[in-house]
């Protein structure tokens, strides 16, 4: 059982999840375009990433006897001044998306619902190490720079980046 205000807590977070799937997914629909392989790869595995975060938190709502809302989402940007503006995008969602788990977490404390509370502490830990690893990126880029040979540089960084994330996985 769930209460209506965390449910609907619980479903904002949903599009907010999905909201970072599509922003990722169009970022590496740009990547693609201007021949960043890595780059590309990276936002596509992002965004897979962040569709596995929002059917999380729907079956988590079915197994409470919620109910879970398939988001509206609006298209989002296809188009970024540089690789480094793409990620500081990445950043400044992922902070939001932060402070929206936070918020949740302080609102099932308040609403005493414990299963809530254990279920989204799986979030904070995911969030601490997705800002952490975009922040390193954002370093690489400020130390590797974007300029016409680095570009090719930072891509194969992002790649191999990539590809160590992934094997997280398996
Ligand atoms: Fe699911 O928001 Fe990023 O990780």
């Amino acid at each position: 059982m769930i209460s209506k205000k965390m449910e609907k807590a619980f479903n904002d977070q949903i599009a907010l999840e999905g909201t970072a799937s599509f922003i990722y997914l169009a970022m590496a629909s740009w990547c693609d375009r201007e021949g960043l392989e890595g780059c590309a790869q990276f936002m596509h595995r992002q965004s897979a990433e962040e569709n596995m975060h929002m059917l999380k938190l729907y079956t988590y709502l079915s197994e409470v006897d919620g109910f879970a809302v398939t988001p509206a989402i609006k298209q989002p940007p296809h188009s970024y001044k540089s690789v480094q503006d793409m990620f500081k995008a990445v950043y400044a969602h992922e902070q939001k998306v932060t402070a929206s788990i936070n918020k949740l977490t302080a609102l099932a404390t308040k609403e005493g619902d414990q299963t809530a509370f254990n279920f989204l502490q799986w979030y904070v830990m995911e969030q601490r190490e997705e800002e952490n690893l975009i922040r390193s990126i954002l370093d690489k880029i400020k130390l590797i720079g974007e300029g016409p040979h680095s570009l090719y540089y930072l891509d194969k960084e992002i790649k191999a980046i990539n590809e160590a994330e992934l094997s997280k996985e398996e």
